[in-house]
């Protein structure tokens, strides 16, 4: 019988709690020959990432994976391994029915993703509660002695086909209806509103190179709009103002998200999904961090960054970093848009070489699955 593992996900707000729960399900009934359940309470976010779910569906089967809602009355079986996503709590009757189980059941609290330094010592620690239960805390992360990042086994060999083959981007394109000029530099816009928008995309019209910008719809619209001057701008819609195109594209399904990143040679991610994705299409890239209380999320954003420099010239670390903080503070970018394009080649090197590197690390399924057996 295959080891049986539920995952559980509260959709908080956003497209990352599921993104990742998802892409970690997927991943360990294909790769790892395990019995998947995912547990959603809120199907409306899935449904976008994943067309063919159906979002009022109380159980279905998709990519090899059980996808279930959160019902009302819990009478399950307890799986082999429970995974928490971020600290979603557990609903009480899987708590008790955990407790009544014979042999026990590991416990993962799977955390946000964090470059901070801290992280490898906390990474992998129980914590015993007063109930008798155990739960171990799991981190993803970027060095050694972490969990890891979520990277399935084929992901750089479909990315480094994908990237060598002309048409095959071309195909992907044109289908979803995107015709760049030969020389136009592609980039990709995922973010959250941003009062710095409007200065990027000035000295964007104003470069002396031409530019494509797909942006998918989002948060980041209104921005948009209000810079372009125009009241909507339907999937599909291109504007253009100076030396730069700008293209709204339609929310795509997880997979063709991430050729988009293959495709563009810069990419605008956010959050904590698209932005390991984008490490993973090499290109370089701008990090909008999810805003927590106290600014809790300028350390983190900082602790990426000092890593993520490292092998760079310090010009080019100057300037990606310059352009990192203004873009998360809503600052102007102008000045630091244009430091980065002086060092293009040298980012460009830097991003190829810093998926290599991260792929070094084990991933995180892989990694999940190790600390089961270990545990057992
Ligand atoms: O949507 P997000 O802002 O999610 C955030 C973060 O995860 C944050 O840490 C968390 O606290 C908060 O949610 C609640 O950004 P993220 O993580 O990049 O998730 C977006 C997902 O959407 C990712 O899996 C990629 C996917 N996506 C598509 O599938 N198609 C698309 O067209 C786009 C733009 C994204």
């Amino acid at each position: 019988m295959k080891v049986s593992w539920d995952i559980f996900c509260s959709v908080v707000d956003n497209y990352g709690d599921i993104g990742v729960t998802w892409r970690l399900a997927r991943q360990l009934a294909a790769e790892h020959d395990l019995a998947v359940r995912l547990w959603v309470d809120d199907l409306r976010a899935f449904a976008p990432l994943c067309p063919e779910a159906d979002a009022t569906a109380s159980e279905q089967w998709q990519q090899g994976v059980e996808v279930r809602q959160w019902p009302q009355v819990w009478a399950v079986e307890v799986a082999d391994v429970v995974i928490e996503a971020f600290g979603c709590k557990l609903p009480e009757a899987y708590l008790r029915a955990m407790k009544e189980r014979v042999s026990p059941a590991l416990w993962i609290n799977l955390e946000y993703l964090s470059a901070e330094d801290w992280v490898a010592g906390c990474h992998g620690l129980p914590s015993l509660r007063p109930d008798g239960l155990k739960r171990m805390f799991f981190f993803p992360g970027f060095e050694a002695g972490t969990g890891g990042l979520l990277r399935e086994g084929d992901l750089l060999a479909r990315r480094q086909a994908f990237q060598r083959d002309p048409l095959a981007r071309q195909a992907f394109l044109q289908a979803l209806g995107v015709f760049p000029d030969p020389q136009a530099r592609l980039i990709s816009l995922f973010a959250y509103e941003n009062t710095g928008l409007a200065s990027w995309l000035s000295a964007l019209s104003a470069g002396h190179r031409a530019t494509h910008l797909l942006v998918p719809q989002g948060r980041i619209m209104a921005d948009l709009l209000h810079w372009l001057d125009v009241e909507a701008l339907p999937p599909g819609t291109v504007e253009r103002r100076g030396t730069l195109t700008v293209q709204a594209l339609p929310f795509v399904r997880q997979e063709d998200y991430d050729r988009i990143l293959w495709s563009c040679d810069f990419n605008a991610v956010r959050g904590e999904d698209s932005f390991v994705r984008a490490q993973w299409a090499a290109r370089p890239m701008l990090w909008h961090i999810y805003q927590q209380e106290e600014d809790a999320h300028w350390v983190k954003l900082k602790a990426f960054l000092a890593l993520y420099v490292n092998g760079l010239s310090p010009a080019a670390a100057q300037a990606i970093t310059d352009l990192w903080l203004a873009w998360n503070a809503g600052e102007d970018m102008t000045k630091s848009w244009n430091d980065v394009e002086e060092h293009w080649e040298q980012l460009s090197a830097h991003a190829e070489r810093w998926c290599l590197q991260q792929a070094n690390q084990a991933d995180l399924a892989q990694a999940l699955v190790l600390f089961y057996r270990n545990w057992i």
